[in-house]
């Protein structure tokens, strides 16, 4: 079975997805997310230009030497352009193998490890009592695992923070500059927290992303803020570029930390998997490689102790999310799922076999990764550019958004 051809489908139903459908001369094809969101059309030039006239006539069941062959033959190693377009073809092969030997792409990695995949749901409010009651909402449609995010008093686009179940970050168009400020944000997030245990009990799972926007000090700041709460996890607290910054962190904190929704490698991971400075990995399917990649970065992190707690916002598509699912339900140290859903036109792009039940999901049982893609539809949804915005803080400073 070699591949024969594919194409880069790329449409925007509500935001813009970029799909590979790698096809064979049986007939049989699969698909992969090639999403990277505000820098799309990187990934679609590089699977068009670059990958796809490299890949007609090899034998779509070679996964691993494929993955090997687009990695090292690329000579230019890493990054999320490049990991992003690997990733999206290993991800299609893996669908491929699925339909042609008829099974799940969870059974091919292994089987099932448990029985459904817990996931955990976005709450956000302009306010406290606002956050608060989204979160119980979420709760009350049996989510045992809730991330909640809050505006900051004084600033007026705080990260995170939807309209009613949507959050969507990128802006088609021009760019938009947000103002920040870390020591507003520090004296907001605690009592934020404490209402939540206070209102919704200790058994849920609590969950906050920083997103990267303060420096390690303040990151052990709001770790010990936030202990008293017991949260499942402290994401992305401070920049993962300088590792070190978390070994200052863990000196002053038993606060969860979960880091990775940026990486693109294992090399990305390996420090603050080996010196156990973080508690999760959160490296997707669609940015780091693939699903073959995604079990290396498993399988190292397991000798840790570390599990994992895949990204999963919506500018992953439904081709992403179901990937993660068969992944998830076969990892032996899986921790948890980030879901947010997807908008009703993109569910409709992508119809899937995944499904939510109780606070957990499972990937279905339909042969390959069970999504795909209604190409006539997609045609009707074109892309349009758009952009995350930029983080300035309130003097003006570039920062971290
Ligand atoms: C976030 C993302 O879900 C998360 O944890 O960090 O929403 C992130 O901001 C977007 O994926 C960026 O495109
Ligand atoms: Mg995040």
């Amino acid at each position: 079975m070699n591949i024969s051809g594919g194409k880069v489908i790329t449409c925007s139903p509500g935001r813009n997805f970029v799909t590979l459908k790698l096809e064979t001369d049986e007939g049989v094809y699969g698909l992969g997310d090639a999403t990277l969101n505000g820098r799309e059309l990187a990934v679609a030039s590089y699977l068009n230009d670059h990958l796809l006239p490299l890949l007609v006539g090899r034998d779509a069941r070679r996964i691993e030497d494929l993955w090997q062959f687009l990695y090292k033959g690329a000579y230019w190693r890493r990054g999320p352009v490049t990991m992003s377009a690997i990733a999206a073809v290993d991800t299609a092969l893996w669908d491929i193998k699925g339909k042609t030997l008829n099974v799940p792409v969870y059974q091919l990695l292994g089987g099932a490890s448990r029985d459904s995949v817990m996931v955990y749901g976005h709450a956000s409010g302009e306010t406290i009592d606002a956050a608060v009651e989204a979160a119980a909402g979420y709760v009350a449609r049996g989510y045992k695992a809730v991330r909640a995010q809050c505006s900051v008093p004084g600033l007026t686009d705080t990260y995170g923070i939807g309209r009613g179940d949507r959050y969507e970050p990128a802006e088609r168009g021009s760019v938009s500059e947000t103002r920040w400020s870390s020591e507003r944000y520090l004296n907001s997030v605690a009592p934020l927290f404490a209402r939540l245990r206070t209102e919704l009990g200790p058994d849920v799972h609590l969950l906050h992303d920083a997103h990267h926007r303060l420096t390690p000090i303040e990151a052990a700041r709001l770790g010990r803020a936030l202990e008293p709460y017991h949260l499942f996890w402290l994401e992305d607290p401070t920049p993962a570029e300088n590792q070190e910054a978390f070994r200052l962190i863990r000196q002053h904190t038993t606060i969860p930390l979960a880091t990775g929704e940026v990486f693109n490698a294992i090399h990305d991971c390996r420090q603050l998997i080996q010196e156990q400075l973080i508690d999760y990995i959160r490296t997707p399917v669609s940015h780091a490689g693939g699903i073959s990649h995604l079990r290396k970065i498993a399988a190292l992190a397991e000798v840790y102790g570390v599990r994992t707690g895949s990204h999963g916002a919506t500018d992953l598509s439904p081709v992403c999310l179901a990937a993660a699912l068969h992944f998830d339900l076969s990892v032996h140290n899986f921790g948890i799922q980030e879901y947010m859903p997807h908008s009703d036109d993109t569910d409709r792009v992508f119809p899937h076999r995944y499904s939510f039940a109780g606070g957990t999901m499972h990937p279905g049982d339909a042969p390959g990764l069970g999504v795909d893609i209604d190409e006539r539809l997609a045609a009707t949804f074109p892309y349009q550019r758009a952009y995350l915005p930029v983080s300035r803080l309130v003097d003006g400073t570039v920062h971290d958004w």
